[in-house]
């Protein structure tokens, strides 16, 4: 069990208020705060050790290296990973799935061949994709959606073939709150010979994810949604296709050796980490993961699905709303997208905004989803550590009030 009174101390930005009312923050989805240990770290660096690494002989530098390589063991050990050579810093998930794109799916998918992904993706998993089929003249292939918005697996044997060469698909939808069966499509993608790319924005930050166990090729998240600073984020490879990919950026911190008209590349991770990195994000990614190893990722789980059941819920006595997502907890993370009615989710955001509740509202970077849902967008609320069902109430009655007004207008 969480302390959650406890864990809100550590937060100093949920103290403010906001037009006169405290904040309630339900916009984690989109980034969550930050604790104090967080904003700590990255004083810490620029105040006692600020100095480039990888680089340096002098006493700072080496320090810069060690806290930013420990910041990567952290990572590694977060996810599972055994080795954390495996992990490529980059600034957030849009950045490490262009990275695989560019790198590995440009080598290694050919005319003809096949990308499978869903109808639940956020553009960061999509838009790339769509890239590389037209470069390379591969085909885009969609799992479809049940009538609950989980996956539609019924016809996989047809869609994952052995001319599909990867699955791209995120672990969890961050419109929907989905989990997807990542470790069973993963089997059957190596079953046919294709690799699998996880997309971890939503699910690293909520639930205990680990490589081994799931066996993927590919995992990408990034550090804002969980308690570090924007700017940061992690690519995990699989250590036999790392060892395949072409270099992502070239330039400085990435070769070996370099002569007037070639180079050889460095060693991994480095190759893929040209020029000076993000030092001072990621070691404060190294101080949020502490935190939620502290807390423990089971904690943090079973803190969401419960305060998740709550809201669907408290949700069922609004009878104008429609929640999108499974039912089923076992099915789905602390996301509740929802849509009111005859008001536009703007309209929603706006007043609740007056209340100090913010949640998003908008199409959430997943405009091929919102066509299968049918909605122009929708409003949503996304839960962290530190919420509470007091602020779930005040949601709901805010939301009461709001479609109240709107139904007078
Ligand atoms: N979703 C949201 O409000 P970046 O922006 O690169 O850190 O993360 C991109 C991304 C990729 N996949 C999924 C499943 C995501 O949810 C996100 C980010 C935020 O839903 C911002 S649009």
């Amino acid at each position: 069990m969480l302390d959650i009174k406890a864990i809100r101390k550590d937060f100093p930005i949920l103290s403010r208020q906001v037009y006169g009312k405290p904040l309630v923050y339900l916009d984690n989805a989109a980034t969550s705060q930050k604790p104090t240990s967080v904003i700590k770290a990255l004083t810490e660096y620029y105040e006692e050790y600020n100095s480039n690494i990888h680089r340096g002989v002098h006493a700072l530098s080496m320090e810069a290296t060690d806290r930013y390589e420990e910041a990567r063991q952290k990572c590694a050990g977060f996810i599972g990973s055994p080795i954390a050579e495996n992990l490529i810093m980059v600034r957030n998930t849009t950045e490490a799935i262009n990275l695989v794109a560019q790198s590995w799916a440009q080598h290694n998918i050919g005319p003809g061949d096949e990308i499978l992904t869903t109808h639940m993706e956020h553009h960061s998993n999509l838009v790339p994709w769509q890239k590389v089929a037209k470069d390379r003249g591969a085909e885009l292939k969609f799992i479809p959606l049940t009538s609950e918005q989980t996956l539609d697996l019924s016809d996989l044997d047809r869609l994952l073939t052995s001319r599909t060469k990867l699955v791209a698909l995120n672990h969890m939808s961050n419109v929907l709150g989905t989990i997807n069966p990542v470790k069973e499509l993963g089997q059957a993608a190596h079953r046919v010979g294709a690799r699998i790319l996880i997309d971890g924005a939503q699910s690293v930050p909520h639930l205990k994810v680990d490589v081994k166990d799931l066996d993927c090729d590919f995992l990408a998240f990034s550090g804002h949604k969980m308690l570090a600073p924007t700017g940061i984020g992690v690519l995990y490879v699989k250590q036999e296709v790392l060892e395949d990919m072409e270099p992502f950026l070239r330039g400085g911190e990435m070769v070996k050796q370099v002569w007037d008209d070639h180079a050889t590349w460095n060693d991994l991770p480095m190759r893929f980490e040209a020029g000076t990195p993000n030092i001072a994000d990621a070691i404060a990614m190294g101080a949020a993961i502490d935190y939620l190893e502290a807390l423990g990722m089971e904690n943090v789980r079973q803190h969401e699905i419960s305060i998740t059941e709550y809201a669907l819920n408290a949700f069922q006595e609004l009878e104008e709303v429609t929640v999108f997502g499974p039912r089923d907890m076992s099915q789905r993370g602390g996301i509740v997208s929802f849509y009111g009615g005859d008001v536009h989710p703007h309209d929603i955001g706006t007043m609740l905004d007056r209340e100090g509740i913010a949640i998003r509202t908008g199409h959430h970077c997943a405009m091929p989803l919102m066509n299968k849902l049918a909605v122009p967008a929708t409003a949503r609320a996304s839960f962290y550590i530190y919420n509470t069902e007091e602020e779930v109430d005040l949601l709901v009655s805010a939301l009461k009030a709001t479609l109240r007004y709107f139904s007078k207008a």
